[in-house]
């Protein structure tokens, strides 16, 4: 074993990731496939891919004496760093933990540290999720998952919920450490078609292939926009991310099926999900706060959580789930929306949809 991997293995175990591995850096063998996804022009509003596309092709414009990729997978169920004040609304896994772009990156800092010590002539750079990678490629080639049909690294043991970063080095790999490299994995997906079946806006239009303008994590998370009326309504309950093609995976289920069985009965795996019926006054206060809320406040509630990056467009996603809920108690609150300069049509459907509800009283 080369001094190298003991470094990189006594890394792993020591700062809790599930995989860890080093591989050469050249052209992403599945950069074809990301063109082919931007020509299509599937990438919806998220234009900073194709102003990607350069760097993703090369990632040696970064820095022309890059020679390899390391690669972290790092599971976020159960949570890791659970936010401190838990949403009560339905948000994706990952979001049930603090933002992964601070504590991920500050792991590969620890790498980047140990090993600059150990390599002082060399550079590493550290990359979680923001920057010009294409993560899921460098992973694969490093023998950490396959594509899933649902487009996302699936590990047979580990699932697919996780997250994966990289560091970017100048540091050659040694030729003994090369023989023992991982080929990528085969396809595990089979005949399988579950994620694809269950996606409720059908935004798997093909096996591997989404259109993200019809993603709920999309709609919810990534777009600056109000969506269609047509999908409001298949967006059910989701305020934040989604996750049905990835929980309704067989190569999660058997994860969750193992948890469950050294779980306590208090934290089933259900609960983990946040699949539970949630207290309906603690979700109607926790709207009736988004929409009463300015932007600053809501930016200042949310700092340091996933939940941040959508800013003041959390009153888009809570308008849609008052709508879909049917929360006539929030009336009031969305009436305020009428004359907002984003979200006047929005909160106008939003009351439509509450009107055909019948009061209870
Ligand atoms: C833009 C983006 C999104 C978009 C678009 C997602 C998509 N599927 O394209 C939206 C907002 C919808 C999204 C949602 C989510 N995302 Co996101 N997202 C990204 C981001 C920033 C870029 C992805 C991208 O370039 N997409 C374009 C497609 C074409 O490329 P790709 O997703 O990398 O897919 C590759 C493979 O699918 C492959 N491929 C698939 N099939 C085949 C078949 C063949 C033959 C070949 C050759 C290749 C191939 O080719 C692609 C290029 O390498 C990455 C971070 C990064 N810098 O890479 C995170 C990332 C992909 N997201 C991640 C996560 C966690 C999520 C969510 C789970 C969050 C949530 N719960 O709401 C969902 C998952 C939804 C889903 N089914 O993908 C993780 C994925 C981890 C994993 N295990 O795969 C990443 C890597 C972030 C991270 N650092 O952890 N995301
Ligand atoms: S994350 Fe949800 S909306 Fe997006 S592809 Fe998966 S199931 Fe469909
Ligand atoms: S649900 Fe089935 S088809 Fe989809 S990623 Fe999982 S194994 Fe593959």
């Amino acid at each position: 074993m080369t001094e190298l991997t003991q470094t990189l293995l006594k890394l792993k175990d020591q700062l809790g990731f599930n995989q860890l591995q080093i591989g050469p850096l050249g052209t992403p063998i599945t950069i074809s496939f990301y063109e082919k996804w931007i020509g299509e022009n599937l990438h919806a509003g998220m234009g900073y891919l194709k102003d990607h596309m350069a760097t993703k092709k090369d990632p040696r414009t970064l820095n022309q004496n890059l020679n390899s990729v390391i690669t972290v997978t790092q599971s976020y169920f159960p949570t890791k760093h659970p936010l401190e004040n838990p949403v009560p609304a339905r948000i994706a896994t990952y979001a049930q933990n603090n933002d992964y772009h601070f504590w991920l990156k500050e792991k590969l800092n620890v790498i980047i540290d140990e090993l600059k010590i150990q390599y002082p002539d060399h550079e590493f750079m550290a990359f979680v999720d923001s920057g010009p990678i294409l993560e899921r490629n460098w992973a694969y080639e490093n023998g950490m998952g396959w594509f899933g049909k649902n487009t996302c690294l699936i590990h047979p043991q580990f699932g697919s919920l996780f997250f994966i970063a990289e560091i970017l080095t100048t540091l050659p790999i040694p030729p003994e450490e090369l023989s023992t490299k991982l080929e990528p994995l085969p396809d595990f997906c089979g005949k399988c078609r579950k994620c694809i079946d269950i996606c409720p806006t059908n935004a798997l239009i093909e096996p591997h292939v989404m259109k993200a303008e019809l993603c709920i994590s999309y709609l919810t998370i990534e777009s600056k926009t109000n969506p269609p009326i047509a999908l409001r309504e298949k967006m059910g309950d989701w305020f934040f991310g989604c996750d049905l093609c990835q929980t309704t995976c067989p190569w999660n289920e058997k994860v969750f099926r193992k948890l469950a069985i050294t779980e306590s009965a208090a934290t089933s795996t259900a609960k983990l999900l946040n699949l539970n019926d949630k207290n309906d006054m603690e979700l109607t206060e926790f709207f009736r706060n988004i929409l009463t809320s300015s932007n600053k406040q809501l930016a200042k509630q949310f700092f340091g959580t996933p939940l941040f990056r959508a800013g003041g467009n959390l009153k888009r996603n809570a308008l849609i789930v008052i709508a879909n809920k049917r929360m006539v108690s929030l009336k009031p609150q969305v009436k305020n929306y009428l004359d907002h300069p984003k979200f006047s049509e929005l909160a106008e459907w939003c009351l439509a949809q509450l009107d055909q509800t019948k009061d209870p009283s």
